[in-house]
């Protein structure tokens, strides 16, 4: 990529796609083009086909999905399946068929078995069952997957995929029931030590392990991939270090100085036990993540707090 190329963000106002457009910015790329989904629904092929006859981005980052914690997966699975099939066929060959340079595609670290051997390599996908609660999303960035190299085979197509862990970082979703653990944690603790609460319910039994990177540093390895690597094989991204819910959830309330007591709602799913990802092979290619997980939480109790008039559903 050069700083005039145009390069296309989908999903510039999501998690990632925020800190991907502003990392661009502050890299200093001055032709960055996006679109809210009021502007392009990406989930409807023809409009798709139009933005991308009329715009003929050079490099698209494919950072736009329907996108939830482990709740929402569970309970909206045809929706989930559905759109981010929709989404991410329409986006990946329009890329291809008018005449992009190179897209980067994002996967999910749910893409690999339940129990696939820990850290989870990327030679891992397809050789054993998913997670159920999110079966149908891991689907459809599967396919997203195969699409991107089935692209590549048979017309030579530039499409890279990347397989992020966790993420986390501003602009996320920070709804109680949608969101994923992490901003879901703050929230909580937030308004439990603003209102006088004296416990937070976290779910599940906290036994689960999770890898989290800020998405800062996952749009610095993004924009890395973009620029430095062209292979057929998907890349993880992560910090190559877990933690317990448990853990994590005394962290946040360490963080955030609630005092109070942590009650565990084991009605709610725990999920896969572990997901933690092998990143060797962005180790490889000289990429390390900078943001330690204390210093990235610090950052985004302090952006809530913030930003929290956007939250008061
Ligand atoms: O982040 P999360 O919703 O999704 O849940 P996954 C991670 C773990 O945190 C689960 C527990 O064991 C939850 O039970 N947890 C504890 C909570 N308290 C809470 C809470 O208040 N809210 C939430 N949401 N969880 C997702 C996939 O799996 O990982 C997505 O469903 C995607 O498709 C994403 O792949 C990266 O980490 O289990």
């Amino acid at each position: 990529m050069n700083y005039n190329s145009k390069i296309y963000v989908a999903g510039h106002r999501g998690l990632v796609g925020s800190a991907i457009a502003h990392r661009l910015q502050e890299q200093g790329f001055t032709n960055i083009i996006t679109r809210t989904s009021q502007e392009l629904d990406l989930r409807r092929q023809a409009d798709v086909e139009r933005f991308f006859e009329a715009e003929r981005p050079e490099y698209v980052f494919d950072a736009a999905a329907k996108v939830g914690g482990i709740h929402a997966n569970n309970t909206y699975r045809a929706d989930f399946l559905y759109e981010n099939l929709a989404i991410q066929n329409n986006v990946i060959h329009s890329a291809y068929r008018f005449g992009a340079k190179k897209l980067l595609f994002l996967g999910s670290s749910c893409i690999y078995p339940k129990l696939a051997p820990q850290p989870m390599h990327e030679d891992a996908l397809l050789t054993g069952p998913l997670e159920p609660t999110n079966e149908p999303y891991a689907i459809a960035k599967i396919a997203g997957i195969k699409l991107c190299e089935a692209l590549r085979d048979q017309y030579g197509f530039q499409a890279i995929s990347c397989m992020p862990t966790n993420l986390y970082g501003p602009n996320d979703n920070f709804d109680l029931q949608t969101s994923h653990v992490l901003p879901a944690l703050i929230r909580k603790f937030v308004e439990a030590k603003e209102s006088g609460a004296k416990e937070v319910i976290a779910w599940g039994t906290g036994s689960p392990l999770r890898e989290f990177l800020h998405s800062h540093d996952a749009a610095d390895a993004m924009i890395f991939l973009m620029q430095q690597y062209d292979g057929r094989e998907f890349l993880n991204i992560g910090t190559g270090e877990d933690l317990s819910i448990k853990a994590l959830t005394e962290l946040i309330a360490e963080i955030v100085g609630f005092q109070g007591t942590i009650t565990w709602d084991t009605s709610k799913p725990d999920g896969t036990p572990r997901k933690l990802m092998s990143v060797s092979k962005l180790h490889a290619l000289g990429w390390r993540h900078k943001i330690s997980l204390r210093e990235g939480i610090s950052g985004v109790v302090a952006w809530f707090y913030q930003n929290r008039h956007r939250y008061n559903n």
